[in-house]
């Protein structure tokens, strides 16, 4: 039976992915590990610890006997321009923990990379899988350098790591914390809330985006996936649905009236530096990834969720 770490497990992702590991593997095979707050309501095995203590992650290792790591413990792109030190500090220095600790321990790891990965110099239609690669935030300059970390793992010590490029994720769990992409998921709570939004990108602007059930859906499906048809060790393409921010404004006023205004901040750029949808023929053909969720029934469930979760 797998014995599952989770780093980062309170985290947008994280909220998601634990309990649908905790169903799949059993509540008593899932260790949850947070970032020093106590998460009390939590069902199932929790660890408190900093990614960057190796003594502390190993220790867990072992008293758990875990031979799986889902390393998601990062700061993302927003948070990592007002502190790039930090973004270094958590996003290099935890992976490359987290992979030492693989080698000697013998751990199968999943790593979440990002469409930030790409920058002003990629092809910003279709985005291919292999492409120039030249970010300009730290954030992406992270996800690229680990990429290349994971594959040099996998190249160098036989290890089993794979890694995805997640677009923009939206949820109604856990709201996503520091992200450029954060605009696509408050819109849903401002709507709700008071029937009006300011939106910190423009109204053109378009990113790749997914609903987090076709995410967490896809990672279990990469993990599962038959090493021998993975083509690609540095992180997988994985694309669902790309949108402007006035098309989901215009999606979502259909269902509820909302009165968007757009006043670009420091994120417009980062967003400017991205691509506008992804090619993931790569992932569809190695190992079958297939989203389910388009724009109009993303907002449907995004809006039934959450309209029942603020009403509480
Ligand atoms: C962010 O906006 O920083 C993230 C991402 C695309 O990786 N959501």
């Amino acid at each position: 039976m797998k014995k599952i770490l989770i780093t980062g497990a309170f985290g947008q992702i994280g909220s998601e992915l634990v309990p649908a590991l905790q169903k799949r593997f059993g509540e008593d095979n899932v260790v949850a590990l947070a970032h020093r707050t106590r998460h009390d309501a939590f069902d199932g095995i929790i660890e408190t610890g900093d990614v960057t203590d190796a003594d502390a992650i190993e220790a867990i290792i072992k008293k758990h006997n875990i031979d799986t790591v889902y390393h998601l413990a990062s700061l993302l792109s927003a948070t990592g321009e007002k502190d790039p030190q930090l973004a270094w500090d958590v996003n290099m220095n935890g992976l490359k923990l987290i992979l030492d600790l693989a080698v000697k321990h013998e751990l199968r790891v999943f790593w979440p990379s990002s469409i930030a990965v790409f920058g002003p110099t990629t092809p910003r239609q279709n985005t291919p899988q292999h492409t120039v690669l030249e970010p300009t935030t730290m954030y992406g300059v992270t996800k690229l350098a680990g990429e290349l970390l994971c594959q040099y793992y996998t190249l160098k010590y036989g290890l089993d790591i794979r890694s995805l490029r997640y677009p923009g994720l939206i949820s109604h769990q856990a709201e996503p914390g520091g992200g450029t992409t954060d605009y696509a998921v408050a819109i849903f709570y401002e709507a709700i809330k008071t029937g009006a939004y300011e939106c910190f990108v423009s109204k053109d602007t378009m990113l790749p985006m997914m609903y987090m059930d076709d995410a967490i859906e896809g990672t279990i499906q990469l993990m599962d996936a038959d090493w021998d048809k993975l083509t690609v060790h540095t992180s997988y393409n994985m694309a669902a649905i790309s949108f402007t921010a006035e098309e989901l404004a215009a999606e979502i006023h259909k269902r509820i009236p909302v009165t968007v205004t757009y006043k670009p901040d420091s994120r417009q750029k980062i967003a400017d530096s991205w691509p506008q949808s992804i090619d993931d023929s790569v992932a569809r053909t190695d190992w079958g990834w297939k989203h389910s969720f388009d724009l109009s029934r993303m907002c449907d469930v995004m809006l039934e969720n959450l309209t029942v979760k603020l009403a509480k």
